[in-house]
This record gives C-alpha cells, structure tokens and sequence, in this order.
C-alpha cells in the first residue's frame, strides 16, 4: 500500500488535483504518491500568506509570542525527529544515522530564531534639524518564497522560515519534487504549533509550473532558494517582474588544502566526511582535494583504504555509512561526468562503478580521481555525488591559485599545523566558508552562504533575520510653529 501526502495550504490540508509518483532511491521502487501542486494552488497559497500578513490573529501578536510560537515548533521537530527522519530516509536515501542527528540540529535552528524575535530593534536617529524626531521601525518585508532541493528539506526550509517567521513574514514553502515527504510531514507540526491559518503554506511539484508560478507571483516580496545555478538564473529572471529581494544558495566545488604537516589521520576523517557522508551530495562537499606533494602518497593510501571500507547499504539501518543517490538521474549524471573526465586524462584510484548486490537501489562506490589539470571535468563541474577529485601541490602560492580556479565559493578547508600560514589561508580563499583542521560544521549561530556561482546572501546568523525586513523612517515635529516657506525642502 503506497503511502499519500497532503499539501498545507491556509491551515488546511488537502489533496492536489493530481499526484506523482516517489521513488524509494534505495529500491527503486514507488513508494508515495505526493500532491502535485498546480498554479491555482500557488496563487490559493499565496493569497492566504498575503492575507496572513496583515490579519490581527498574526499581525498583532508581538514579537516574544512568535517567539514562542518558534519555539514550540522547535520542541516538535525534536519530540518528531526520528519519524521525519525515518521520511526522508525513505525518500532521499540519505542514511538514518545522519538524518536523525541533523533533524534533532534542525529543531536548534528554530530556538535560536525564536530567540531573536524580539531582539529585531529599530533606531532612534539623532536627525539634524532641531524639530524633529525620527526614528526607524523594522517591519516584516512580507509573502516569502522558500524554495528547496532534495537534499536536506528539513534543514534548507528551517533557515528560511526561521528568520521569515521571527521577522513576522508569512512564507509559502515549496519543497522539491524530489523527496518531499519530511517537508509534508513537517507541515502537521507547523499546525500543531498553533501557527494561524496562512502564515505557513508548504506544498509540492514541479519547477515549471508550481516553481514558475510561485517566482513570478505578483504577491511575492521576497524569494529564498536553494537549489542549482541554471535554476538561479531563470528565478532572477523572473523575480525581476516583482523586483523581490532574492537569495541564493547553489552548492560548489570546495576544496579541501592539506599541507604537509597536517595530521594524516584526522585529515584522513575529514577528507572522508566531506566527501562520502550524505553520499556526497551536500552544497559543501569538500570535492577537490589539493595535497601537498609530500603528504600525498600517505594520504592517497589512507584514504583508498578508507573509502573501501565504507559500509555502503540500506539507508533505513543505523549501521549503513554511505546509502544510494537520491535519483536515477543524479546517478546518471555523475557516471557521465566520471566518464568524461577520465576520457580528460583523470586516473581512477578506487571506485568507479554502481555498487554491486544492492538490487535496483541507485548506489555508487565512493570513488577517487586523480587529476593532471582543472580542465578534467570532475575538478570544474559539481557533480553532488561520492566522487573526489585530487590535484597535487608543491606551494601555498600554487595551493591557493588552484584554490581559487573555480566558478564558486561556497567552502573551503585547511589542513596544515601551521598558525601563520592557517591565518593567510583564511584571507586569502575566495569562499564564504573557510574550515582550518576541521569541516563540515554548521551552527544557526553562524551565517552560511557563498562567493561568485554559490550564490547570493546569507543564511543563518543573526543578521539573516533582517534580510526579511524593511526600514520604514518615522519623522515627527515637534514644533507647533506655522511650517515656514513650502518651496522650500527642509
Ligand atoms: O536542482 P534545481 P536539482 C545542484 C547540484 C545538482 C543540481 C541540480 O549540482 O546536481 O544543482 O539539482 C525548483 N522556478 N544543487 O535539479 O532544479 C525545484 O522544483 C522555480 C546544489 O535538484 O535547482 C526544486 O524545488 N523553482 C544544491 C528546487 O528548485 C524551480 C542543492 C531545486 O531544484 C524551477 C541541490 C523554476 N523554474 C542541487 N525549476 C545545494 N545548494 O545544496 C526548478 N525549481
């Protein structure tokens, strides 16, 4: 028996017109069907954002009470992680063990906003003229837009709606076609918190209908994507009808820069990490590794036996390390990629292949490549899967050059024992994240975001929450004298 979602549309949930089918990437078997949201539901949504937006039962709350509306969602998500997690399990094939400890993070993400609702502070102006008083009110910039990928829904939408909900926006959220069903199930927490009718909207489909509509409509202050490069783009394009704020979030090509001093098994694990935990397809994952000449017969070997020793499997079992891809077609590509690249002149050292025994599930072994030049396609492209790329160096100078010879900026890693050369590291990487002896780590505390083709602002932080706000200048007089020549400005 298939299992069947709902969209949340205006405190209701409900049946779309039509459904689509979701696959289980660990079977390839249908598991769900899923609402496929159509124009009208997007325009229904955001209709009831926008009445949201200014009705008392959300517009008159203070601040501290959506705070606290944050917060009892974030005990939610808490008291429901394993079950969502267990969703998206089944619905990405990203594994349990990781799913379950990012979903129990995500409820982090939503205490933190929660506790910046009421610290969101307007201004008192010393204005130069004497009879006047301004001051500077901040107020939600209105409907937001969240748009996410498939990998990490949970995560990707909390980032979004955190600060969204803190500033008082209201938000119609669209989780990706692929692996919808934690997002979906998230909804019924949303509702369960006690949010009013509106204020969150959360539904499914495609981008060319359910994405178009949402990115182009009239009502839509402010978008908030994650997602691919090309999608950016066109979404730019069409926000520009609007003229909506956007912020952009597109993955990378990070590299991770180990020096010959750093230590090897620590490097090894953060190597490993960063590459083959989510299957690779995380928007940081470290892909390009550039080692120093004389480490990189050390570390190759350690991390060719590393990499053969993943246990690759069931996503659902807590001891399964690296679970399949999450789509035929994400498999499909990285084959490609890996195909081009070593027809570029790269030398397989591991891997390479789907992974065998697991029936029709979209496994890949995690693999290895060594690579002459930045020309090979798997050091220029981001192929979000398990497949690292390895280029060697002799200087910092030419570790940094190969550093920075990439469309994207997202993050970056160093490895090196070295204080000194750690800090001219840090300025010198053009990324939005640099890591020094450590990677992967996130924190709602810290803002996130990347350089040139990854995107566009940050996410995360303190002052993410004003992106969803606007000033708005009070000037009052104070004077009760008659206001002297009108032609005059003043
Ligand atoms: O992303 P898309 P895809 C990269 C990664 C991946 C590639 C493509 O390299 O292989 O992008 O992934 C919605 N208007 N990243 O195809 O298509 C779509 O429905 C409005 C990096 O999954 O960008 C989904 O909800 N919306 C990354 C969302 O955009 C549209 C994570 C993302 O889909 C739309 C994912 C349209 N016209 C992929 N078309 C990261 N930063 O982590 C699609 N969408």
């Amino acid at each position: 028996m298939l299992k069947s979602f709902q969209q949340y549309i205006d405190g209701t949930f409900e049946d779309a017109t039509t459904t689509f089918d979701s696959v289980n990437p660990a079977t390839g078997a249908v598991w769900a069907k899923m609402p496929a949201a159509s124009a009208a539901d997007v325009d229904r949504a955001v209709q009831a954002a926008h009445r949201a937006l200014s009705e008392p039962a959300w517009a008159a709350l203070t601040a501290s009470a959506r705070g606290k509306l944050l917060y009892r969602l974030a005990d939610l998500v808490a008291e429901n992680a394993q079950q969502l997690a267990e969703l998206e399990t089944a619905d990405t094939g990203k594994i349990i063990r990781e799913t379950r400890s990012q979903i129990g993070y995500v409820a982090e993400y939503y205490r933190y906003y929660a506790g910046v609702a009421d610290k969101i502070q307007g201004a008192y102006l010393p204005v130069d003229k004497p009879d006047m008083e301004v001051f500077l009110r901040r107020e939600p910039v209105g409907v937001v837009a969240g748009i996410v990928p498939w990998n990490s829904q949970l995560f990707l939408s909390a980032v979004k709606l955190g600060p969204a909900l803190a500033a008082g926006c209201t938000i119609v959220l669209k989780a990706s076609e692929d692996g919808p069903a934690p997002l979906l199930a998230f909804a019924r927490l949303v509702h369960q918190a006690g949010f009013p009718a509106g204020v969150v909207n959360i539904l499914t489909g495609f981008g060319a209908d359910c994405g178009q509509a949402l990115t182009t409509h009239p009502l839509v202050s402010r978008i908030a994507f994650t997602g691919g490069p090309e999608t950016a783009r066109h979404i730019v394009r069409n926000s520009a009808e609007n003229l909506a704020a956007t912020s952009l979030e597109l993955g990378g090509k990070s590299p991770v820069l180990v020096f010959d001093d750093a230590d090897l098994e620590s490097v090894s694990n953060a190597v490993i990490a960063g590459i083959f935990a989510a299957s690779g397809q995380s928007c940081v994952a470290g892909s390009r590794l550039l080692v120093q000449r004389g480490m990189r017969e050390r570390l190759l070997q350690r991390l060719i036996e590393k990499a053969r020793a993943i246990r690759i499997g069931d996503p659902q079992d807590v001891a399964t390390e690296m679970g399949p891809l999450a789509t035929r077609r994400q498999r499909d590509h990285i084959e490609s990629v890996l195909k081009a690249s070593l027809a570029a002149g790269a030398v397989l050292l591991t891997g390479g292949e789907r992974a065998a025994g697991l029936g029709e599930g979209y496994y890949f072994q995690p693999t290895i490549v060594d690579c002459p030049d930045a020309q090979v396609p798997s050091v220029a492209q981001e192929l979000f899967g398990p497949v690292l790329s390895v280029m060697t160096f002799d200087t910092e100078a030419q570790a940094v050059a190969l550093a920075n010879d990439t469309r994207y900026g997202l993050a970056s890693g160093v490895f090196t024992r070295d204080l000194t050369r750690a800090h001219r590291l840090t300025r010198a990487l053009r990324a939005g994240i640099v890591w020094v002896n450590t990677y992967r780590a996130v924190s709602p505390i810290v803002p996130f975001g990347g350089y040139g083709l990854s995107g566009l602002g940050r996410e995360g932080g303190l002052d993410a929450v004003l992106e969803y706000t606007r000033t708005k200048s009070i000037w009052i007089r104070t004077s009760d004298e008659p206001i002297a020549d009108p032609f005059v400005m003043r």
